[in-house]
């Protein structure tokens, strides 16, 4: 483990993408701004799952440029990006032949985006970590989906009551077509083929970030660890399953922790440079240039590593505030680096 650990022990900051298509709404719904974290907005302002799929056809990163992207991270000091491969949303940012609810099938775009984002990482020596959803899942039938308090935003709809109701008398669910499977058969049509995808198409895959594992099962969580073996020097975190699988990283959300809640596991602090994860068109709470290095000396000094997070728009543009950003960090890191 120490030897497999190595690189990310030293690595100190990485990049995290949330990118998918809830970048088209960018938090927007029926004429009202949703509240809360953008990726969640299938969620949280319950979108039924045909209304939301037509938002793929407005998702195409024709500006996209890995290329810069990877550079960027680079020129910022970051050792390591993690992208979205899929999340909550279920929409793949690769080429699934499992489903048709990918880049490739579901929007104008039509090519993977995975590829020349490990191309690019291999150019510029980036390691590469891919975040997969595994349980939540709100668009492939059987996906599990959380409930979640009713929001700003959606509880002014019109049948907000009502969907509640739906929601809370079915785990979380709010469309019919969703509870349409099993979570047995979505782990083993969907989630299970897609992860054997990842761990296999792209090369070296360095991290296999998992998440929201409530109510995940040994079993299940079972049959997905052992596809790590797939990339034997893979790290992951403990979001597989709670209480079980908790593998080499512990994964503080938005927070620092203080030295004495340390314990010794490794650690990784994921955290928004605004509010949200997933971009919103107008969340501008932007943390300064300044707390943001501040972050990073404290959680470095505290032996963990930073997942700073960009939120890139349905064009392929990084928002302007997170390239200037990561532009002062870097220069920053030039005056400041022993190198
Ligand atoms: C959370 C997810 O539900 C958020 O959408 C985001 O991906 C964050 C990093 O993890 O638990």
């Amino acid at each position: 483990k120490g030897d497999r650990m190595h690189w990310w022990r030293e690595a100190r900051f990485g990049m995290f993408i949330h990118w998918g298509v809830y970048a088209v709404p960018a938090g927007n719904y029926n004429g009202h701004q949703i509240k809360g974290i953008g990726e969640w907005i299938m969620n949280f302002a319950k979108i039924p799952v045909k209304d939301y799929k037509e938002y793929a056809k407005g998702f195409n990163p024709v500006k996209y440029d890995a290329d810069a992207w990877v550079k960027l991270a680079k020129d910022a000091g970051m050792k390591y990006i993690i992208i979205t491969a899929k999340h909550h949303d279920g929409f793949a940012l690769f080429d699934s032949k499992v489903t048709d609810w990918d880049i490739v099938d579901a929007t104008p775009y039509k090519k993977d985006l995975i590829a020349p984002l490990a191309e690019a990482c291999r150019k510029y020596g980036v390691k590469l970590g891919l975040y997969y959803s595994q349980n939540q899942d709100w668009v492939h039938p059987g996906g599990a989906a959380y409930w979640r308090a009713a929001n700003r935003g959606y509880d002014k709809m019109p049948n907000a009551a009502k969907m509640d109701e739906f929601t809370k008398a079915n785990d979380g669910h709010w469309d019919s077509l969703q509870l349409s499977k099993t979570f047995n058969e979505y782990v083993d049509g969907i989630a299970i083929p897609q992860i054997k995808e990842i761990l296999t198409k792209y090369g070296d895959i360095a991290v296999l970030w998992w998440d929201t594992p409530r109510g995940m099962d040994a079993v299940t969580a079972g049959k997905m660890n052992d596809l790590l073996k797939l990339q034997p020097n893979i790290i992951t975190n403990n979001r597989l399953m709670e209480g079980a699988f908790q593998g080499d990283t512990k994964t503080p959300e938005q927070r620092i922790p203080t030295l004495k809640e340390l314990d010794g596991t490794d650690w990784e602090t994921c955290m928004t440079m605004n509010d949200t994860w997933g971009y919103k068109s107008f969340d501008q709470n932007w943390k300064s240039t300044e707390t943001l290095i501040r972050n990073l000396v404290d959680i470095a000094s505290k032996g963990g590593n930073y997942l700073l997070n960009i939120g890139p728009k349905a064009d392929g543009e990084i928002p302007l505030e997170s390239i200037n950003r990561l532009k002062e960090i870097g220069d920053w890191m030039k005056i400041n680096s022993q190198a």
